[in-house]
């Protein structure tokens, strides 16, 4: 069974839609296995986003990660990555599907209100940034 990282963003927690968000994804299937809400320090977001690192965007992307609480969750499902990166939708709201976390909630390219792991591998790294194995049921 498929496990995949998703992330609450702080304009999702922001404009209350942590519960909406969370909807969605247990509707189409996935089981919730962990979750907690923390605070990201700078030292974690360069982690998460290090293959992004040096890009125009890459300061700004950590600030605003660390900026105000999120949301971290850990989703178990059949092909669990790729049903959560569909459900997401494009990384820019304004080309992101109606329907999608995105495209109906997402601010602009980088307020886009939901992350989520982008391959098995990437997911499993992720995780394990987040939580311990004694965390995820
Ligand atoms: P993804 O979240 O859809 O996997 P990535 O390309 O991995 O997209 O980018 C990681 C995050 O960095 C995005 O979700 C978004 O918050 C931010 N980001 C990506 N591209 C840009 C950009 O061009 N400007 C500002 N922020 C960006
Ligand atoms: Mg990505």
């Amino acid at each position: 069974m498929e496990r995949s990282l998703v992330l609450i963003k702080p304009d999702a927690m922001q404009r209350r839609l942590a519960g909406t968000i969370i909807s969605r994804l247990e509707k189409q299937g996935l089981k919730l296995v962990a979750l907690k809400m923390l605070l990201v320090d700078k030292a974690l977001a360069k982690q998460l986003y290090a293959i992004h690192t040096g890009k125009p965007f890459f300061n700004g992307l950590v600030n605003y990660i660390s900026s105000a609480p999120i949301i971290a969750a850990v989703f178990e499902g059949e092909g669990a990555v790729g049903a959560i990166r569909k459900l997401m939708g494009a990384t820019d709201p304004a080309k992101a599907e109606a329907g999608t976390i995105r495209g109906d909630f997402g601010l602009d390219i980088e307020h886009n209100t939901v992350h989520g792991a982008d391959s098995v591998d990437n997911a499993e790294e992720e995780i394990k940034l987040f939580f311990s194995e004694n965390e995820i049921s």
